[in-house]
């Protein structure tokens, strides 16, 4: 057997024995649910057990959640969204159209004046963050359309509710405490009775208990962890960079460690072999 074929072969070997990255490791928060809408049926949570049922024509394509924006969204029979403690939400959006004229909902839970949560976009195309007394209008504009975006809400109990988009802190309310009242979440639609139905593609929907850090937002919205030396490719370049680190987190290439555990190993390997080719 050739050299190169060994090589590729005990990677293989390698990867096969670490597993494929599904969800980064982080210190500050726990992954309760997990969704990455690779089941084309049931919207499946492969960390809890709150699988998701589809309403209204909501299909999976392309391994995520696909909603017509007219009466299309997910129910969950729970609130997977802890009602104690601290927690993140964190998910990839596309949205495909948007209107002048209708609320729109990425995911949901509770009630209105009840300090329903919701993640969500306002007619004036700013986002929604939070609850329906005071905090509609963020100021922050809602991103462009037909591109894949990522955001995340980070909840410290007592503390602050904070939005990122794409990996980047836009607004910071005060913890308003979370409402154990009305209806369990909800993905691409209000709560409640309201219709605010989202127009576009959701997936890796993520749970945390516990806050997570800008840093550990700032990698879960990384469209591309394998690509250690930034140039939109994962290659050969990239997969050298980690071998020659192995073992370390290096200072020149601090995304050699893509999952951020402190050591470059067969994870990190295998993000990059499991990701070859241009970034998305
Ligand atoms: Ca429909
Ligand atoms: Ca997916
Ligand atoms: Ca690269
Ligand atoms: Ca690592």
């Amino acid at each position: 057997m050739e050299q190169s074929k060994m090589h590729q072969l005990a990677l293989l070997v390698l990867v096969s024995a670490v597993g494929m990255p599904s969800a980064a490791a982080f210190g500050s928060a726990t992954l309760i649910h997990y969704y990455d809408f690779s089941s084309s049926s049931v919207v499946e949570d492969l960390v809890g057990n709150a699988d998701g049922q589809l309403f209204g024509g909501a299909a999976i394509v392309d391994s995520a959640l696909c909603t017509d924006g007219v009466n299309d969204y997910v129910q969950f029979a729970e609130k997977i969204i802890p009602t104690s403690g601290s927690f993140t939400v964190a998910l990839r959006f596309k949205t495909m159209s948007t209107s002048a004229t209708a609320y729109m909902e990425l995911v949901s839970q509770g009630c209105t004046n009840c300090l329903g949560f919701y993640i969500g976009r306002a007619p004036n195309a700013q986002w929604r963050h939070w609850h329906d007394s005071g905090f509609i209008q963020t100021g922050v504009a809602y991103p462009a359309t037909g591109v894949w975006h990522h955001v995340a809400v980070t909840y410290t109990a007592g503390e602050q509710s904070r939005l990122f988009v794409n990996g980047v802190l836009v607004h910071t309310i005060p913890a308003a405490p979370m409402t154990t009242q009305g209806s369990p979440t909800r993905l691409a639609r209000q709560f409640q009775d309201f219709e605010e139905f989202h127009h576009g593609y959701i997936d890796d929907l993520r749970i945390y208990s516990g806050a997570l850090t800008a840093a550990e937002v700032s990698r879960l919205a990384d469209f591309c962890p394998g690509d250690i030396d930034e140039n939109m490719l994962v290659d050969g370049v990239d997969l050298a960079i980690v071998l020659s680190r192995w073992g370390s987190n290096p200072k020149d290439y601090p995304r050699a460690d893509t999952n951020g555990d402190g050591t470059v190993d067969g994870a990190d390997l295998a993000q990059v072999l499991g990701t070859w080719g241009a970034c998305p």
